[in-house]
């Protein structure tokens, strides 16, 4: 196969070359055309992916239904021996696929390991439901007549992921999405080709029949659009901005078409004054900092009661100072860069806003050039207090490493912060009265809760998602996810040798 050929791309050395993977064989894109990885920690050009066209995804969606046609007739119990064999992969490569990963998007290697770990507990998991896959059997309202609903896959569904958990988030996806019976056109961010093209290489070796998980890359909405529009693409499951989630959704309405959408955050930890404060710090750091800040749950609000802000101040602004910024790929870093340039550039006019409209800045507020971190993309942590909900910085996702004290004086308060912000991904509380953490629980208008954790570290066998502008009402992962890839058919199967009229003869 032509993927993985290496060849002299360009001046900085030999580059990795990934193809478009469709009805099982890897080719490039009609245009001919490239764009190129970057790895962000230091600024080094990886490789190149196609930059695809319409007729692109058109031959891959002729691929998808053709296999797809087929595929729904497997046994599902049989469908998910192919997801345990990727699972098994996945574990067996965690290690080079960490690295990859580190790479490509920057994350440190631990959580690299981390989300790929993710991908393997999917795997496992949604294998699982190929012995269930449960649907419903209920009483007939008439004798001799057995009534039952099943799931049914919907089609082909059109993936479209982001960079921030390239692989974890298309397992959420492709892994239900086959289990269910569908064929997929996966379109991954532009900025991490490689690890899209390694966990396809593992669906092919787990022996997934050819058709069934086709890879288009693209950038610039080219690709997007065209698996949006497709008459023959069903569904559509996107993760990603708030913006581009819109537009999907209008252009998907006009077809009739469903649409999963998981968009922006701006999550916050709660600390109350009874809080063991360490603890709360270690979530706060972890949540705020982990990924760089860059994960759709990262904790960038920290609302505190006044009764403990300034030794909750004084604790973080310490262990801020303790994090080692660097390459993901050193153990002993803590922080690693953000994932581009004009990243980079967005973070920082945000710590400009919030100086200006009148926030304490406490520490960082920088973009990082010392040495080595000249060449990558690196944000110093960044801490604001004082920060008020109507500021900016408090209301609009950043995804960066910054976050932002909000002193209150209650729990009523904090809920009604924690819930003034257009988005319902993840909230967190540090407590220990229960009264207060189970009233908290029951208000805070988000999709996921924390009590004593910080607002990242979802498990997988959990419905993913939130409320308000984050989403449309679906979930990835957990059992939820089902729902996004298969239709319900209800059966009635009558047994009594005669015409029975519902609503009529049994009443
Ligand atoms: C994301 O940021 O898009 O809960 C996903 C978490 C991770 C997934 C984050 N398990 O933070």
């Amino acid at each position: 196969t032509v993927v993985n050929e290496r060849f002299k791309g360009n001046d900085r050395g030999d580059v990795k070359s990934y193809l478009n993977f469709i009805d099982g064989e890897w080719v490039p894109s009609v245009s001919g055309k490239f764009s190129t990885n970057v790895n962000p920690a230091t600024g080094e050009i990886l490789g190149k992916a196609p930059q695809s066209t319409k007729e692109d995804v058109d031959r891959a969606v002729l691929a998808a239904k053709k296999a797809q046609k087929s595929w729904r007739l497997v046994p599902a119990p049989e469908r998910a021996e192919v997801l345990y064999e990727v699972a098994r992969l996945l574990k067996e490569r965690k290690e080079e696929l960490a690295q990859i990963l580190t790479s490509e998007m920057g994350k440190v290697i631990s959580e690299a390991r981390g989300e790929v770990q993710e991908a393997i507990d999917m795997a496992y998991y949604m294998a699982g439901e190929g012995r269930r896959l449960f649907g419903d059997t209920v009483p007939s309202e008439l004798r001799n007549k057995f009534a039952m609903s099943v799931r049914v896959p919907v089609g082909i569904a059109g993936l479209i992921t982001p960079w921030n958990f390239p692989i974890a988030i298309a397992s959420w996806k492709s892994l239900p999405a086959l289990v269910a019976g569908n064929a997929v056109v996966w379109k991954p961010a532009s900025e991490t080709p490689f690890i899209a093209g390694e966990f396809v290489k593992i669906y092919q070796e787990a022996g997934l029949p050819k058709g069934l998980m086709n890879l288009v890359f693209g950038s610039g909405g080219v690709v997007g659009n065209a698996i949006v529009d497709h008459p023959d693409i069903d569904i559509i499951s996107f993760t990603g901005s708030n913006e581009v989630g819109r537009q999907i959704n209008e252009r998907a309405g006009r077809l009739l078409k469903r649409t999963s959408l998981e968009m922006g955050g701006k999550n916050a930890v709660t600390v109350l004054e009874d809080a063991d404060l360490d603890l709360a710090v270690d979530g706060i750091i972890w949540s705020a900092f982990g990924t760089s800040g860059q994960r759709c749950t990262a904790c960038s609000r920290v609302i505190v009661h006044e009764a403990v802000k300034e030794e909750l101040e004084q604790k973080l602004v310490k262990r801020i100072a303790e994090l080692k910024i660097g390459n993901g790929l050193d153990e002993e870093v803590n922080v690693g860069p953000v994932i581009n340039r004009s990243s980079l550039q967005k973070i920082d006019k945000y710590v400009k806003i919030g100086i200006k409209e009148g926030a304490k800045l406490l520490c960082g507020g920088k973009i990082l050039t010392d040495g080595e971190l000249e060449k990558g993309h690196y944000y110093a942590p960044t801490l604001f207090t004082d920060v008020k909900p109507s500021m900016t910085i408090a209301k609009e996702e950043i995804f960066g490493p910054v976050t932002s004290i909000i002193p209150v004086k209650s729990l009523e308060e904090a809920i009604e912060v924690n819930n003034s912000v257009e988005f319902g991904l993840s909230s967190s509380i540090f407590s220990r009265d229960v009264n207060r953490v189970f009233q908290a629980m029951r208000d805070f208008d988000t999709g996921i809760v924390y009590v004593n954790a910080g607002t990242t570290g979802a498990e997988i066998h959990l419905p993913f998602g939130g409320t308000k502008g984050t989403g449309n009402g679906h979930r990835d992962s957990g059992v939820a996810a089902l729902d996004v890839y298969t239709e319900w058919k209800s059966i009635y199967v009558d047994y009594s040798g005669k015409l029975q009229r519902a609503q009529i003869d049994n009443k």
